[in-house]
Parts: structure tokens; C-alpha cells; sequence
């Protein structure tokens, strides 16, 4: 099933439970204009309605991707000053991503630049092509990285790591990415390795993928103590679904296929 927005195109797969979202507006490398931020929360509000009719949870995973070749090249530069409510939906869309309940895989080729790569940290998981050129121009147009791009670094590399990406504003590689942490993986077959992936996560119960979505942005934002209270609190109610059943019988049964519905 597939559905076109004006900037973004949708499609799930109904057999795997996986949602690919693809930003389209090559002839801009992909960069995020007011439409195309709308379109990114509207695709994927899409893809979550496949939940409705489904007995259980029907999306599992996200891949997202920019078409012809490039991610992001970031904010669209020529909107900006426009009087258009422009900075409320910006923070929209990533607060969006960073929220939605499924797993999002950016798979990353070509420019993954400012707003771009924000976007792309907003997601749970980059996976990169080698030839991927990720980094923080903002500071060469006056700005700084408007939508978090310092603190995802900083937390997912260190701010010393933030600091010299942001300051400089040098593209950097791939590989020098997934050595900082910044990306997860740069496979040799990045279409093969993310839909592989995808699919690992696709195959989990998922309403226990959800509650470890929630407890590791939750790790980020508190305390130990109260953190690990937290996760006691989204492990309890697991134990009462029919998924936790299924998961156990697969533990104990020889041969059996667990199948997880989401209940
Ligand atoms: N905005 C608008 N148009 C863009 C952008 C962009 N960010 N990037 C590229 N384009 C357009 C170009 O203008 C060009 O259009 P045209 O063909 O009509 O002239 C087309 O895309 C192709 O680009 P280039 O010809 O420049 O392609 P090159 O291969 O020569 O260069 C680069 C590619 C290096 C990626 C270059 O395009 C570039 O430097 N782009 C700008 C990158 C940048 O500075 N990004 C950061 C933007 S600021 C930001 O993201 C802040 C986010 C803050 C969020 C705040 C939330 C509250």
C-alpha cells in the first residue's frame, strides 16, 4: 500500500509490518522545507493507521530515506525569515519522530546535513553508506543547530565531539561517524543490512519494542535511580499480554515459532 504527499511518499508492507517513508524534493537535496516537515509527520501518521484496523499492532518498523541519493541537506535556507509558522512545526517533526511509538531507521546515503542530520539522530537508529557526509553547517550561515543537533551528539558521542562537528562545520564520513557513535552501522549492502535489520525489529513482540523505545529516550533524561523505576513500571504490564505467553511457550516448546501480535 503506498500513498503519495506532496514531498513525501509512503508505503507499507503489509507481510513484514514495515513502513518506508521517503522524503522526496530531490531537486533541493531533500532539505526541509515547511511542506516537507508536514509531510514527514503526515506519512508517518499514515503508516501508524494501519494500526487501527488490525487486531494487535500492524506497523513494527519505519525506515525512512531521502530520494535520489541524498538524506537531508537540512532547513531549507530559502525560507527562512519567512513570516510562516515555520519554527513551531519544525520543532513538530522532530519532537514527532523522536515520540512515535515504532522504531525509526534512518538509512542514510549522500548529504545528511543540519536539520537533516538532526532529524536523522531524532530517529532510533542511523545506518549509512560510506560514502554518507553527515555534519552541522549552521555555523557558517550565523546559526546554531536549531533542533537539537548539540545535544544528540553530545549524548551520543560526548560534548567535546558536539563541539568540534558544530564549531567547525566540516562534513564528516560515514565511517568517522559510527566510530563516534554518532551512527550504528555503514554496511557494505546498506539496502540489505537495513531491511534485515528492520525486520529483526519487525519480528519482536511489540509492545515490548515500544516499552524499550520508551525506557532508553527515558535513560537519556533522568537520574539512574528514578530511570530504573521507570523501567519496572513499563515491565510489569508486559507480563500481562498474550505476547509475554507466546514469548514463554517459544522458551519451553522445542520448535516452536513464536508469532507476536501486539496484545
Ligand atoms: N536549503 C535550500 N536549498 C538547498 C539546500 C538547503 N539547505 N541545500 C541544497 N539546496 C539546493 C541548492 O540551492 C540547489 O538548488 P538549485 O539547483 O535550484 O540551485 C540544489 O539544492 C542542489 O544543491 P547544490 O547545487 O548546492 O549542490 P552541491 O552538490 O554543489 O552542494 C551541498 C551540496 C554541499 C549540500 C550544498 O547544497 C549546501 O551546502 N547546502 C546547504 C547545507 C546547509 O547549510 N544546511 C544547513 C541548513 S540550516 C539548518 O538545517 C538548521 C536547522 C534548524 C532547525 C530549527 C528548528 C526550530
Amino acid at each position: 500500500m503506498e500513498e503519495e504527499f506532496q514531498t513525501t511518499r509512503a508505503r507499507f508492507d503489509e507481510t513484514t509490518g514495515i513502513g518506508h517513508l521517503t522524503l522526496n524534493r530531490p531537486e533541493a537535496l531533500n532539505a526541509l522545507s515547511e511542506q516537507l516537515r508536514t509531510d514527514i509527520v503526515d506519512g508517518l501518521r499514515w503508516l501508524e493507521s494501519h494500526n487501527e484496523d488490525a487486531d494487535g499492532i500492524a506497523l513494527r518498523a519505519v525506515v525512512v530515506e531521502g530520494a535520489e541519493g541524498n538524506f537531508c541537506a537540512g532547513a531549507d535556507i530559502t525560507e527562512f525569515g519567512d513570516d510562516s509558522p515555520g519554527a513551531s512545526s519544525e520543532r513538530y517533526h522532530y519532537d514527532f519522530v523522536m515520540d512515535f511509538p515504532v522504531p525509526i531507521v534512518a538509512k542514510i546515503r549522500g548529504y545528511c546535513l543540519g536539520g537533516g542530520l538532526e532529524t536523522a539522530m531524532a530517529c532510533d537508529f542511523r545506518f549509512a553508506d560510506a560514502d554518507a557526509r553527515l555534519g552541522l553547517p549552521e555555523v557558517d550561515l550565523g546559526l546554531i543547530p536549531g533542533a537539537g543537533g548539540v545535544q544528540f551528539i553530545s549524548r551520543l558521542a560526548n560534548p567535546s565531539v558536539a563541539k568540534e562537528i558544530a564549531m567547525t562545520g566540516e562534513h564528516i564520513g560515514a565511517e568517522r561517524a559510527r566510530e563516534l557513535g554518532i551512527v550504528n552501522r555503514v554496511p557494505d549492502d546498506l539496502d540489505a543490512t537495513t531491511a534485515e535489520f528492520a525486520e529483526t525489529i519487525a519480528s519482536k513482540p511489540p509492545l515490548a519494542i515500544q516499552a524499550l523505545k520508551d525506557a532508553a529516550n527515558t535513560a537519556v533524561q533522568t537520574g539512574l535511580r528514578e530511570g530504573c523505576r521507570y523501567d519496572r513500571r513499563l515491565f510489569e504490564p508486559l507480563i500481562e499480554t498474550e505476547d509475554f505467553q507466546e514469548g514463554a511457550r517459544a522458551f519451553t516448546e522445542d520448535d516452536y515459532e513464536p508469532e507476536f501480535v501486539g496484545r
